[in-house]
């Protein structure tokens, strides 16, 4: 075989992908979007990563861990497939094996995924298909000439190809976008709705954080390559385990129960000092308390096992439910419904606790267990059994390494102790002595507080460091959140300097 025919056989099997990953994409959108072939793949790699490789990544690539994993798959699919389209010259039964193989391994992820039911599949046997005949057809056959002729109708037919799957591809986009549309339902108030949050410190200074974090701002930490898309007039949730009288609620249900309103600040473990992964929002739903009574928990339960339509599983003590905090299934962040990415149409949320063990997304169902019986998928993967959220704060401006003039300058920022409430904010300059910061308003005890200093800037090189102190008298510590792998928190201290 010569180099161009090599060529060409490699363009017949970068094509024949093309259009397999399109086929699937498509069907994809309408029976199961994260069956997806490169999705599903995608989500089998990051579930069977070793959990401290998984952590270096997100510590390297932060958010952009995803787009690169995408990305990786992505290209080591094509460069199979053109190895397949090479084969393929040879003999056209080799290089559809190698297609076939790709197209297995697709339809493996596929069901391999915690939430997949058997449909699931149907994705990768369109991708199966499509590249197949994608690849038959553009490989000759034996009484066809090679060179003259056979060039110029693979540089045709491949045109057609890419074309026929950049509307297939579009098709499935769309369709996926328009499912995710639907989220604006009209919800009940709460019974007591609270008054109006007051304005935030972010209106006078500029750099802070806003008090009350916009939907579209809201961080987003979850395992999935793309968020579930959960149809609310089929969802369920079911109340079930070491109950005596288990039982499953429409939304519909859900929503008729009484609806309270609190605001919480939510954050996840992984947050690195001073990072964007918590947010502050005013959620309605319906307590867990309430929910659990009408069950009648049996003696014995210590666990809230919640499961998610992604598969997701959390362990929460039944305690955060039973001692008087808003532990609740929310149904609107904001006053509007959840957004798809943030767990639509109902999650957990338990002020006090990192969201790995207490805010599951997407909920559709509470079993009661015990920790003997039980394990959740961060603790089986030897992440810590206990999530209490350990009091932080972050400086959001000035902007670490930031040059700024000398004078009166704001440091400010906000932080957190959710369960307590922050009694007090510090700042010291150059190790120099704990200056207390100004307080923004007041959002209750799970709710985070923004603050602000006035600092006197001289030239220089010179490093903030903060700390804040939880009503209970106790100060925020280098001392790290203890869920494995090494959850942030700590003090933050950035360098800035005055000119
Ligand atoms: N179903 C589901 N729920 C989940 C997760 C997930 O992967 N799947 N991740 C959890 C983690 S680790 C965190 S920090 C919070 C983040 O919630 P948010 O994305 O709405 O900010 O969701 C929690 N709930
Ligand atoms: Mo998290």
């Amino acid at each position: 075989m010569n180099r161009h025919e090599a060529a060409r056989g490699a363009l017949a099997g970068l094509v024949s992908a093309l259009a397999g990953l399109a086929a699937g994409h498509l069907v994809g959108a309408i029976v199961a979007p994260a069956a997806s072939p490169v999705l599903a793949v995608g989500s089998a790699v990051i579930d069977r990563t070793p959990t401290a490789l998984k952590q270096a990544a997100i510590e390297r690539l932060g958010t952009a861990d995803k787009p690169v994993l995408l990305g990786t798959v992505l290209v080591a699919t094509l460069l199979l497939a053109a190895v397949g389209g090479v084969l393929a010259r040879r003999s056209l039964p080799v290089g559809a094996a190698v297609v076939v193989l790709l197209v297995a391994a697709a339809g493996w992820a596929a069901l391999a995924r915690p939430a997949a039911r058997p449909i699931d599949v149907l994705p990768a046997l369109a991708t199966g298909v499509a590249a197949l005949a994608a690849l038959r057809w553009l490989t000759p056959q034996d009484e066809e000439p090679v060179d003259g002729p056979g060039r110029r109708r693979l540089l045709v037919r491949s045109g057609v190809i890419v074309g026929a799957a950049l509307v297939a591809g579009t098709a499935g986009q769309w369709l996926v976008a328009r499912a995710r549309d639907v989220t604006n339902i009209a919800l009940p108030r709460a019974l007591r709705p609270l008054p109006p949050l007051p304005r935030g410190l972010e209106a006078t200074y500029r750099g802070i954080t806003p008090f009350q974090t916009d939907r579209d701002d809201f961080y987003r930490v979850d395992i999935n390559l793309t968020t579930p898309v959960v149809d609310h007039e089929s969802w369920t949730l079911r109340i079930d385990g070491m109950v005596d009288r288990p039982y499953e609620l429409t939304f519909d249900e859900l929503l008729a129960l009484p609806l309270i309103e609190c605001d919480i600040t939510l954050t996840c473990v992984s947050n690195e000092v001073g990072g964007p992964y918590v947010g502050a929002g005013r959620w309605l739903g319906v307590r867990v308390s309430d929910l659990l009574e009408r069950a009648g928990v049996r003696s014995g339960a210590d666990q809230i096992l919640s499961t998610a339509v992604d598969g997701f599983t959390i362990s929460t003590p039944l305690a955060a439910a039973q001692d008087g905090r808003d532990m609740i299934v929310a149904v609107a962040l904001n006053g509007e419904p959840l957004p798809r990415d943030h767990g639509f149409p109902a999650r957990l949320v338990t002020p006090g606790l990192y969201g790995y063990v207490g805010a599951t997304k997407w909920l559709t169902r509470l079993t009661l267990t015990t920790y003997e019986e039980r394990e959740a998928y961060w603790t089986k993967r030897d992440w810590a059994i206990d999530g209490p959220i350990k009091i932080s704060s972050r400086i959001d401006t000035p902007a670490a390494l930031k040059e700024v003039q000398a004078g009166r300058i704001v440091v400010g920022g906000v932080a957190w102790a959710q369960g307590r409430g922050v009694a007090a904010v510090e700042v010291s300059v150059d190790d120099g002595d704990w200056q207390r910061a100004e307080f923004g308003p007041d959002g209750g005890v799970d709710y985070w507080r923004q603050w602000y200093l006035l600092w006197d800037a001289e030239p220089g090189r010179h490093t903030l460091t903060v700390r804040a102190q939880a009503s209970d008298g106790e100060y925020q510590t280098e001392e790290r959140a203890t869920p494995f792998p090494d959850g942030s928190s700590g003090l933050q201290q950035i360098v800035v300097r005055v000119t």
